[in-house]
């Protein structure tokens, strides 16, 4: 494809010179032999750039067409993932939801009490400020990304029967106010 450009600029090059010669210079062309020969290098760059057109053109768009196929290996994979990556993405929207806000300084929860099982705390951080909101499970805290000012983010977790903390990870938040004892029964 670049051997084409090249070949297109160069004739058109050599075609715009030809002209201005022609043009600006009676003696242009000097004699009838060197009229021939610029008559035939332009047949000759011609068609040696229209050849390498027609043999280069099976791959005339190659970024269209690798992105194309790479679009095609991604739906394959998705495929072969089957029923088990379909699972696996609504997996988060399984269980009770819970909405959250969070704000400076205070996590809001429409009630404290929820059933074992899956939970769902879709929080919203109506501060300005970044937040999360975490949980200790048996040793393990889960939490969700630091969500920015207006921001949104799920915390999946399923809980055992037990009394919990949800709280924001930021230093100093917590003993600030952002926490929450809530019991799973
Ligand atoms: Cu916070």
């Amino acid at each position: 494809m670049t051997l084409y450009y090249v070949l297109g600029i160069t004739f058109v090059v050599f075609a715009l010179i030809v002209t201005a010669l022609g043009l600006t210079r009676d003696d242009f062309p000097p004699t009838p032999r060197a009229g021939r020969t610029v008559i035939i290098a332009g047949a000759v760059i011609a068609v040696v750039t229209f050849a390498v057109l027609v043999s280069s053109s099976h791959v005339e768009h190659p970024r269209e067409e690798a992105a194309a196929e790479a679009a095609e290996k991604k739906e394959e994979a998705a495929g072969e993932q089957g029923g088990g990556g379909e699972a696996a993405k609504r997996a988060p929207q399984a269980g009770e939801k819970i909405a959250v806000v969070e704000k400076e300084y205070s996590i809001e929860l429409p009630r404290t009490t929820f059933k074992a099982g899956d939970l769902t705390f879709d929080v919203r951080n109506e501060g300005k400020v970044p937040h999360d909101l975490a949980v200790e499970d048996g040793g393990n805290e889960s939490k969700t990304p630091l969500i920015d000012g207006g921001g949104q983010e799920s915390l999946v977790v399923d809980l055992k029967p037990g009394k919990y903390t949800l709280y924001c990870t930021v230093p100093g938040h917590e003993d600030l106010g952002m926490k929450k004892e809530v019991t799973v029964d």
